[in-house]
């Protein structure tokens, strides 16, 4: 089966990864239309060897297109979608725009792909936010056998989630403040290199985070539960690839930290990093570039009577972001095409 695919915001740190991931995965595509804005029509980008020319995101863009691969923002998600949607497309959407949508499915495909046959109401389905994709990679195979009851989870978010932009804005301050210039501050309100802000996305009313909000709502999306206490804080530090998070979790069921090494140890999209004696845990420049959700320092939390402590750590552009939709839009084409 092979079948037409869009992606839209080809040009970002997402859309880059995304083509990464398509020809990583054989992902089997019959044409493949390059969308952005018109910054960059008539720009070539490399796809498995071969240059494909960059064209306008417009409302006939998706004429023919099966599948279309969303990451150039809310606001296009917003606007696009529906007019994907109603040319036929089936759209992965990886913006918060629809995620909390009770027609759209938000799917982590380890944790709750069945959600994905509800796809039809609206032809839009939602791929989470990064840092609560890891978060329930880790944390599903804990749930279904100990039921989590509470989660406290803090971030250490890399500054490729914001984008290209931002990348850029970590690299040129880290050398001129290194040189003993002073430090341009564009796409961050506060000096990012050696710095951390405890600031991701806008403020809400609340005084959290719109970020730290995504990680509570769309955590209780997809467990399917709306019971379950969700509290972060969510923190952006100097580091290119990769969020890592320090996750406590509160559960029904006692488990014992061996217990919940072995659950994820045999858990799919996991791998287990935990052997203090030789120092080996999960670290940023070990999970970028790769797919897999890193997890270690598993220990009980003496001050409950069944908690444990968790650092998870994974590639936000690949696993946060495209190879989460890949899997989405594989999963699609199998089914449901
Ligand atoms: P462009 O490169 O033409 O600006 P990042 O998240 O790395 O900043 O990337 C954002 C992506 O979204 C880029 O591919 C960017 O395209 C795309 N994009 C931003 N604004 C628009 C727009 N108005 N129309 C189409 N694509 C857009
Ligand atoms: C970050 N998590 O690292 C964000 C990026 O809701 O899709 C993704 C924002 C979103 O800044």
């Amino acid at each position: 089966k092979q079948c037409n695919v869009a992606v839209v915001g080809a040009t970002g740190a997402v859309g880059q990864q995304m083509l990464e991931v398509l020809a990583e995965r054989n992902f089997p595509i019959k044409e493949l239309r390059l969308l952005a804005s018109e910054r960059s029509v008539g720009k070539f980008l490399e796809y498995n060897g071969e240059q494909h020319m960059v064209q306008l995101l417009d409302k006939d863009a998706f004429e023919g297109i099966d599948i279309a691969l969303f990451s150039a923002g809310g606001a296009r998600s917003e606007e696009f979608c529906p007019i994907a949607a109603a040319a036929g497309a089936i759209c992965v959407d990886n913006s918060s725009a629809w995620r909390m949508d009770p027609e759209v499915p938000l799917v982590v495909p380890e944790v709750n792909p069945q959600d994905i046959a509800q796809y039809g109401k609206k032809g839009i389905i939602a791929n989470p936010n990064c840092s609560t994709i890891q978060m329930l990679v880790a944390l599903k195979p804990l749930h279904d056998a100990a039921k989590i009851t509470r989660i406290v989870v803090s971030t250490y978010q890399a500054v490729s989630g914001t984008g290209r932009n931002a990348i850029d804005e970590l690299r040129i301050q880290s050398g001129e403040l290194l040189n003993g210039r002073p430090a341009d501050c564009e796409v961050y309100p506060h000096q990012i290199a050696f710095n951390c802000l405890p600031h991701i996305d806008v403020f809400l009313d609340n005084g959290y985070t719109k970020e730290e909000m995504k990680m509570v709502n769309e955590t209780r999306k997809i467990f399917g539960d709306d019971s379950i206490g969700v509290t972060a804080t969510t923190v952006r530090v100097p580091v290119f690839y990769s969020h890592s998070e320090s996750i406590n979790i509160e559960t029904e069921k006692k488990l014992s930290a061996e217990q919940a090494r072995e659950l994820l140890a045999n858990a799919p999209g996991v791998r287990v990093v935990d052997d203090v004696a030789n120092l080996e845990y999960p670290l940023a420049v070990d999970a970028a570039g790769q797919d897999l959700t890193l997890v270690g320092r598993i220990r009980e939390d003496e001050s409950i009577a069944n908690g444990l402590n968790l650092w998870v750590v994974a590639d936000n552009l690949r696993k946060g972001a495209a190879t989460n939709a890949v899997q989405i839009a594989e999963i699609v084409l199998e089914k449901y095409l």
